[in-house]
């Protein structure tokens, strides 16, 4: 097989790539390891910042998201048994859409699968080639049988632990790598949410965070040992943990059957550069956030969008300038987010070896400042948000 783009990974990365290359009809085969069910029912993100949904928008494909995402003006930030809100539309005239990944990816190969263009299911890269050359070619697995696609460009939305980044020189290579003491628990509830905007708590016995997907179903996380099991969390102890580290005079939180959960590591990475030959990584490929600022999704569609305009400047002008800065351009966004996502991580949750309380009293000195004043309010909404 012969394309211009190999896209490695049909996740939120790979798909909007191989659509906005598609809009201007450059051509694009997508490979992706797991089936198109598991694909579309793999629960994780579920805020979108407002240039992610304006992206969705341009290419035509936010039909659903327009009719069932909720938007949502502004945030709940509770700590010390008090809730105070984040006014995103008044601070910075912005706001956020939740609508759940799995939604996002259902809608993108939904589109692509109509417009008849290659996107291949079990179909596992395994390795790439001639990355070095003007032809690179990427070897794949479907159906017991190796093939091949060759290509102009490789593109590496394959996640964390895909084969696109580990076919980059590891001396071209420097990772940037940080595990967090701690993991989410996270269930999806068929209860409705007991909230109309996100609550993020910030507890003596650690962090909690009330989301949602629907009227109908609320989306749960808390704050659990790095290496804490399922079997660890029955259903009573997560409720209850939840009662106790949500709790605010005045406010309940409402109970139901727990229809998924799942235990998440917290970790951050990046890998410098981005860019390998006519390889480019987009998405969890070459970064981590720790899921507290609700970013990793974003950054991944803020990537792609960068790497199209460079693939688009070639196919159109020869040039390659675009191309050429990727990682920079990309890495300016990304550090920025990575300060974000870490800072909230730092404010909300528990840390381990806090004997004196010290980091307890910086947590609620910060929250104290973050929700009183109304330039340090400004800030995160307009990180929360997105930022241009
Ligand atoms: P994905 O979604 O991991 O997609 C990569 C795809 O590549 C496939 N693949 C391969 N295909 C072919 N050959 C191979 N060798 C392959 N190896 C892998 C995989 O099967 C997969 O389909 O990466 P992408 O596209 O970069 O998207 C990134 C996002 O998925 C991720 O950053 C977010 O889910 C992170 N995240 C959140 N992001 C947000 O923006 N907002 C949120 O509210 C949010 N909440 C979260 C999150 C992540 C979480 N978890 C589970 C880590 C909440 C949680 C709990
Ligand atoms: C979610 O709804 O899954 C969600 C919301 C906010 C976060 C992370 C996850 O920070």
């Amino acid at each position: 097989m012969r394309t211009r783009v190999a896209i490695i990974g049909a996740g939120p990365a790979g798909l909007t790539l191989a659509h906005l290359l598609y809009r201007v009809g450059i051509e694009t085969v997508v490979l992706e390891s797991h089936t198109r069910r598991h694909v579309e029912t793999r629960i994780r993100a579920g805020i979108l910042e407002h240039g992610t949904v304006e992206t969705f928008r341009d290419l035509g494909l936010a039909g659903r998201l327009d009719h069932e995402g909720l938007e949502h003006r502004g945030v709940e930030l509770r700590f010390d048994g008090g809730g105070h809100r984040i006014a995103f539309d008044q601070l910075v005239g912005r706001s956020i859409w939740v609508y759940g990944q799995q939604d996002v990816v259902k809608d993108l190969i939904s589109a692509r699968v109509e417009s008849c263009q290659p996107l291949l299911f079990e179909a596992e890269a395994i390795g790439i080639d001639g990355l070095d050359s003007t032809y690179p070619s990427v070897r794949y697995r479907q159906n017991g049988a190796e093939q091949i696609v060759t290509c102009d460009f490789v593109a590496g939305c394959d996640g964390f632990h895909g084969v696109a980044r580990q076919a980059m020189p590891l001396s071209a290579l420097r990772e940037y790598a940080h595990e967090y003491p701690f993991g989410w628990v996270g269930i999806l509830a068929a209860v409705p949410p007991s909230t109309d905007e996100l609550i993020y708590a910030s507890h003596t016995r650690g962090f909690a965070l009330h989301s949602l997907r629907s009227p109908e179903l609320s989306r749960l996380y808390i704050q659990c040992e790095p290496n804490d099991t399922l079997e660890k969390w029955p259903d009573r102890r997560i409720w209850d943990e939840l009662h106790t580290r949500l709790e605010c005079p005045g406010w309940s939180l409402a109970e139901g059957p727990v229809l998924e959960r799942g235990i998440t590591l917290m970790r951050s990475y990046v890998a410098e550069p981005m860019q390998h030959g006519r390889l480019y990584l987009a998405g969890d490929a070459a970064h981590i956030v720790p899921p507290t600022g609700a970013k990793g999704l974003n950054l991944a569609v803020a990537d792609v969008r960068v790497l199209a305009r460079g693939l688009i400047e070639y196919y159109t002008t020869g040039d390659t300038g675009a191309l050429d800065t990727y990682t920079e351009t990309c890495l300016r966004r990304v550090w920025k987010v990575m300060h974000f996502s870490a800072w909230m991580t730092s404010m909300f949750h528990k840390f381990p070896g806090d004997l004196d309380g010290t980091q307890r009293r910086l947590q609620l000195a910060q929250l104290d400042y973050v929700t009183s004043s109304e330039a340090a309010a400004k800030a995160l909404a307009e990180q929360y948000t997105g930022l241009p």
